[in-house]
């Protein structure tokens, strides 16, 4: 038995130090970092199984050719050189005959890690191929809080402890963030007040003091209330406004239109709670707010994340050791990431950019010149996490679309290729760790041989450039030199983070200021203040003020919701991470069935009880689950959590059948929780 180090590479917020132990090559025990201030000893219970991932029966341990239908899983094994050739040649013929943007790359966060994540920017650069918006996360949540404080960093989550309140809004980080957790059970036991805003009971308002159980999507009009209270009232921090904020006697004038009374029918909370909630938040200099991506899926998700960043300046909050509000830490670190993605690479003009949530679209849109003639997927599962399924399917079915999925595991989507490539996990290469919840810096050595002929998607890039002859020095380089190269790019928050120190101390925290308080002073936007009035939205044709606009699929839409009436949210589930783990007999087991929360009122109407099998159907599809009858949510508002891979899923469809690839207010993402739809038994 030999203990090692390791990151977890998953897209979590938490980006966990991990202790690892290997015996006669088999990965035997995952356990979380002690001493790693962020992760304290704790990891969640995907990762605690790792090894289940590691060696699953599913793992792809041989790149294959498909020899049955689009879909089905025949498939024969090939060899690497062949694979890579076939490949060379075809996008060769491809862009002779179409252009480059004929090829179209597929890839978003399977792997966090720096060099894994950007390993194929260079190449498609190089070719030509059509640029993806990668915005199915984080796009709107960043365009909004941006706009108010210009960068996506924020309070340091361990300053929670010692806060007098902790809002934890739109954000499951009982199942999410785990470590996240544990602060807040510290900040609880140092005398805070929590607070959780979520249309539905989730698991971490099981563990709240209170919870304000929202309708979806009508945070806004809560926040814009909340405005409204502590103005009136007088509980503003006039210190803090004239020194660091922008608009704000504007915002005077306008919130006044949002009295609490408006708010409530919106949001679904009588008008007492509203006015409760916001004296709270006023009555606490030390607030903290953790605001949760996830709230940012809706029709209006970017002006919601807009004005919840402007809370804490409203108080003064932001100034405070222990207050202040955190969507993400992902840009407190200023690196330079051109040095990995290397735009300059470009041809001129620049080839189209696809947006990643309307794949389906992309792929089956006869307009579109030149056509998706390749798709080439890697860190990536979007057959089963993109929304309007039926969609993306009928794309990948394409008998003339040449796909190539580059995969750990046989997933959905590398059942539609034509080869699929086996990869190395984390714990089988190396590679460079920031995070999106805290603030320290890992590197991760392999602490595994690959399995089979897995291969890293830096190594099968550079495979393709040497056969392609694009890109050929940059993939020239070895891993050491980039990420020496890209820590070299970072400013004085990354000076001292070299590769030795990272593989002597394990993790290393960025070069900051403790307390850590970003917008103290004024914020990283035009103004360099925090802003309440946004002259940048304005000239994109947005308004200017924090400004209630109503979810284009939701309770306004009497359209629609005459045949559809009930609110359907898709969040995260415990076990799986995004789609990943759906390989895991033994985290599907612990995970139970797919299933639809909804309330009782709504299950006695349609004459369904617990554990029925049901049909959840709008107009984009239908999939099927099982009924989980409960107080946890209202009337009208379904909850359905996770993302099945299609074989493990009854009907073989998942939830983003119902989802729409409609983009949200701003930055082009998804509005996958501003859904309508009607259930029924099977
Ligand atoms: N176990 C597990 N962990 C994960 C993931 C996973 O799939 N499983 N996914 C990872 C990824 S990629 C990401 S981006 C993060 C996301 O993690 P978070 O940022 O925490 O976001 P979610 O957990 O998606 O947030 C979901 C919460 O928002 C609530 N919500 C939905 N609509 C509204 C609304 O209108 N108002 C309010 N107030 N709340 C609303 C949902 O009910 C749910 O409780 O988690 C990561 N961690
Ligand atoms: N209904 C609904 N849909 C959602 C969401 C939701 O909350 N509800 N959440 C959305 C969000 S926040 C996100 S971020 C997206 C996530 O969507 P994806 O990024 O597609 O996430 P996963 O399903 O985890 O798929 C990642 C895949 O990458 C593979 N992978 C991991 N590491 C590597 C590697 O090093 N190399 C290669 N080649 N492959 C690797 C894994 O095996 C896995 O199959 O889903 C979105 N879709
Ligand atoms: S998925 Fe998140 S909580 Fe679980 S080990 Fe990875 S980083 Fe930690
Ligand atoms: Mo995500």
């Amino acid at each position: 038995m030999t203990p090692m180090h390791s990151v977890c590479p998953h897209d979590c917020p938490s980006a966990c130090s991990l202790d690892v132990e290997v015996t006669d090559g088999r990965l035997t025990s995952v356990t979380g970092d002690p001493t790693h201030p962020f992760t304290q000893g704790l990891v969640c219970g995907k990762v605690r199984a790792y090894a289940e991932r590691v060696h699953s029966p599913l793992r792809v341990l041989e790149p294959l050719r498909r020899v049955g239908p689009k879909g089905g899983d025949a498939f024969a094994p090939v060899s690497w050189d062949g694979a890579l050739d076939e490949i060379a040649r075809r996008w060769r013929a491809i862009i002779a005959s179409d252009g480059a943007e004929a090829i179209l790359p597929f890839s978003y966060a399977g792997t966090m890690g720096r060099l894994q994540y950007y390993a194929g920017h260079a190449l498609f650069h190089a070719l030509g191929a059509s640029r993806l918006d990668r915005t199915i996360c984080i796009s709107t949540a960043y365009a909004g809080w941006k706009a108010t404080v210009g960068r996506a960093t924020g309070s340091d989550s361990e300053q929670m402890v010692g806060a007098d309140l902790v809002v934890l809004w739109g954000i499951n980080a009982a199942y999410t963030s785990v470590n996240v957790m544990t602060l807040v059970k510290q900040a609880r036991a140092a005398g805070a007040h929590i607070v959780v805003i979520d249309p539905y009971r989730n698991a971490t308002a099981e563990v709240a003091d209170e919870h304000l159980a929202v309708r979806p999507g009508s945070d806004l009009a809560l926040a814009l209330a909340v405005m409204h209270v502590l103005i009136a009232d007088g509980r503003v921090d006039a210190d803090y406004l004239r020194r660091a904020t922008h608009g704000y006697d504007r915002l005077v004038q306008h919130v006044k239109a949002y009295p609490p009374e408006w708010a409530a029918p919106i949001v679904g909370l009588p008008a007492e709670a509203i006015v409760g909630f916001a004296r709270r938040y006023g009555a606490s200099p030390a607030s903290f707010i953790r605001i949760g991506i996830g709230l940012s899926r809706h029709d209006n998700g970017g002006m919601t994340c807009r004005t919840l960043a402007c809370l804490p300046a409203l108080t003064g909050a932001y100034a405070h050791p222990h207050g202040g509000a955190l969507l993400s830490s992902s840009e407190t670190a200023e690196l330079d990431e051109r040095v990995l993605e290397r735009r300059d690479l470009l041809p001129r003009p620049a080839p189209r950019r696809i947006n990643m949530i309307q794949l389906g679209r992309a792929l089956t849109d006869e307009r579109l010149a030149p056509p998706v003639r390749s798709l080439y997927v890697y860190n990536a599962n979007p057959a089963a996490v993109c929304p309007n399924q039926s969609l993306v399917l009928r794309g990948l079915a394409r008998d003339d679309l040449f796909t190539v999925v580059h995969e750990q595991v046989m997933t959905d989507t590398a059942r539609y290729a034509d080869l699929v490539l086996p990869a190395t996990v984390s714990m089988e290469h190396l590679d460079l760790y920031g995070s999106y919840g805290q603030h320290y810096v890992q590197l991760a050595l392999p602490v595994l041989e690959p399995s089979g002929q897995a291969r890293p998607n830096w190594d099968v890039f550079a495979e393709l450039s040497r056969r392609l002859g694009a890109a050929t020095d940059h993939y020239a380089k070895d891993a050491r030199t980039l990420v020496e190269e890209y820590l070299a790019s970072g400013n004085e928050r990354v000076r001292g983070i070299t590769w030795d120190r990272l593989l002597r101390e394990r993790w290393v925290r960025l070069d900051l200021p403790r307390p850590f308080m970003p917008f103290a002073d004024g914020a990283p936007t035009p103004s360099g203040k925090v802003e309440f009035y946004s002259e940048r939205l304005e000239r994109a044709g947005q308004p200017a003020l924090p400004t209630w606009t109503s979810l284009v699929e939701g309770p306004d839409n009497a359209a629609l919701r005459a045949r559809y009436p009930l609110q359907c949210i898709v969040p995260p589930n415990r076990f799986f991470l995004n789609s990943s783990f759906s390989q895991s007999e033994r985290l599907r087991w612990r995970q139970g069935a797919p299933t639809v929360l909804m309330a009782r009122s709504d299950a006695a109407a349609r004459g369904i009880a617990d554990d029925d099998a049901v049909r959840v159907f709008n107009d984009r599809g239908e999939a099927r689950f099982a009924a989980r009858v409960s107080d946890a949510t209202r009337a009208g508002v379904v909850v359905i959590e996770g993302l099945w891979w299609h074989r493990f899923h009854p009907g073989g469809r998942n939830v983003n059948v119902l989802t729409s690839d409609r983009e949200t207010d701003m930055g082009g993402g998804p509005a996958l929780h501003s859904n309508l739809v009607e259930v029924a038994r099977a």
